[in-house]
């Protein structure tokens, strides 16, 4: 008796209360993001799911081939990169599109010197266009305090995170993120290969990737996959799962969910597609539901306050958006962006592929790479022996062996 009375005259005490309140409302409202998440997890029925890939049927700019869709490849660049370009170019018109002759278009916050233009001209197998961005593409939206901005950017470099100082590098990101297809010159366009200068391919590409993403309703293509430093997103998790928890309808089912979270959904594990390599439908990200989300992000101000990467924002969005059979690993390609390199440790593949590199630099197996888990968590045949190819792969392995 004397316990029970001692127990209550402590619930009389505010600070107790509210304590045992929290104690009780906090299990439950964890339990409610939770619960919320793991239906992100799997997605709605398939009736629901609302990705609708905006078509255009404007001009064909391949002409005289119509076994080719709208598709480019796509640089964004500064003049000052020249010497790194024209390399770029000389070593994937070598690995690539000497067979297909893509058009190679380029984009610049600048306008293109005529020495570059001259330069490029003279390389590109498919024919190039200079595209000047505008400056409402690269600058600040109107919900963002800059002096808020300019503190964080303050902040970010006493911590010596890369590019943490850098203005121009946030203005590229968001514009890597959710404006670039939207330039009028790219109103055509339907599938774009990214290319940086300096990367370079080391193994032949024996395949138009193309063709194969159209052919087999591919929408987003990656390459290398890495853990991003969460320094530089602290929010973005939460502004996502808010996103989608408001618009559960956008989650496809039987997405690509586990590639990112290892915990049902409560945290997200900082794997994202390398997006300095990319392959994508422009039509993904014109959908009402890509450019829903990108509003929502663009308003959190985490591109600025920040510093999001366009990578974890693709990765983000076509993990949960798209389902995962229509994502595409590019495999051994060779594909090197500083520091890591692709480089098939299967001699054969090498061998096949006359692939110019070191297998003991391969970073797409390594243990620190996301790779492994893409194809783990969704139980398909890893494309890293001919025997593998040849099972799960056969178009492929078929160019290979051609
Ligand atoms: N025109 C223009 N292009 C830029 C600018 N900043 C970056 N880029 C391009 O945007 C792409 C990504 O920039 P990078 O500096 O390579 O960023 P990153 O890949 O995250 O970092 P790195 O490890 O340095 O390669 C590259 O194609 C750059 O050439 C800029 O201010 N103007
Ligand atoms: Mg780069």
């Amino acid at each position: 008796m004397k316990l029970l009375a001692n127990i209550r005259r402590l619930l009389h005490r505010r600070y107790i209360r509210a304590t045992v309140g929290l104690l009780i409302v906090t299990p439950i409202v964890l339990l409610c993001i939770h619960g919320s998440n793991k239906i992100l997890l799997n997605g709605p029925d398939t009736a629901q799911h609302d990705l609708q890939i905006i078509t255009t049927d404007g001009p064909r700019i391949y002409a005289d081939d119509h076994s080719k869709g709208n598709d480019i490849l796509l640089t964004l660049v500064r003049n000052s990169e020249l010497t790194d370009m024209i390399d770029t170019i000389e070593r994937f018109e070598k690995s690539f599109n000497s067979k297909y002759h893509y058009q190679w278009w380029f984009m610049n916050d600048e306008e293109f010197t005529d020495e570059f233009k001259e330069a490029v001209e003279l390389k590109v197998s498919g024919g190039a266009r200079f595209i000047r961005v505008p400056t409402e593409m690269w600058s600040y939206p109107p919900n963002i305090d800059q002096k808020k901005a300019a503190a964080s950017r303050e902040n970010y470099k006493k911590q010596k995170i890369n590019y943490g100082s850098s203005e121009s590098y946030r203005f590229m990101c968001r514009f890597n993120s959710g404006l670039f297809y939207k330039l009028p010159e790219l109103v055509d366009i339907e599938y774009y290969w990214r290319i940086e200068p300096s990367v370079h391919f080391d193994c032949e590409i024996t395949y138009d990737v193309f063709k194969y993403m159209r052919a087999n309703k591919k929408l987003y293509a990656f390459n290398m996959a890495l853990q991003e430093d969460i320094r530089t997103i602290p929010s973005l998790w939460n502004a996502t799962m808010n996103f989608f928890r408001q618009n559960s309808q956008y989650v496809a089912s039987k997405n690509n969910a586990k590639f990112i979270t290892d915990d049902d959904g409560s945290t997200y594990n900082l794997c994202h597609f390398w997006s300095n390599f990319e392959i994508a439908s422009l039509g993904f990200y014109r959908s009402q539901a890509y450019e829903d989300f990108f509003k929502f992000l663009d308003s959190e101000g985490g591109f600025f306050y920040e510093r999001w990467g366009d990578a974890p924002v693709h990765t983000l969005a076509a993990s949960y958006m798209i389902p995962a059979e229509s994502l595409h690993f590019v495999a051994n390609t060779g594909y090197m962006h500083s520091p890591n390199q692709d480089c098939p440790p299967d001699a054969e593949i090498r061998d096949v592929l006359h692939c110019e590199c070191s297998p003991k630099r391969d970073f797409t197996w390594h243990e620190w790479s996301c790779v492994n888990k893409f194809f783990e968590v969704n139980g398909y045949v890893k494309p890293n022996t001919m025997a593998n190819l040849k099972k799960a792969y056969p178009y492929i392995f078929n160019s290979m062996v051609a």
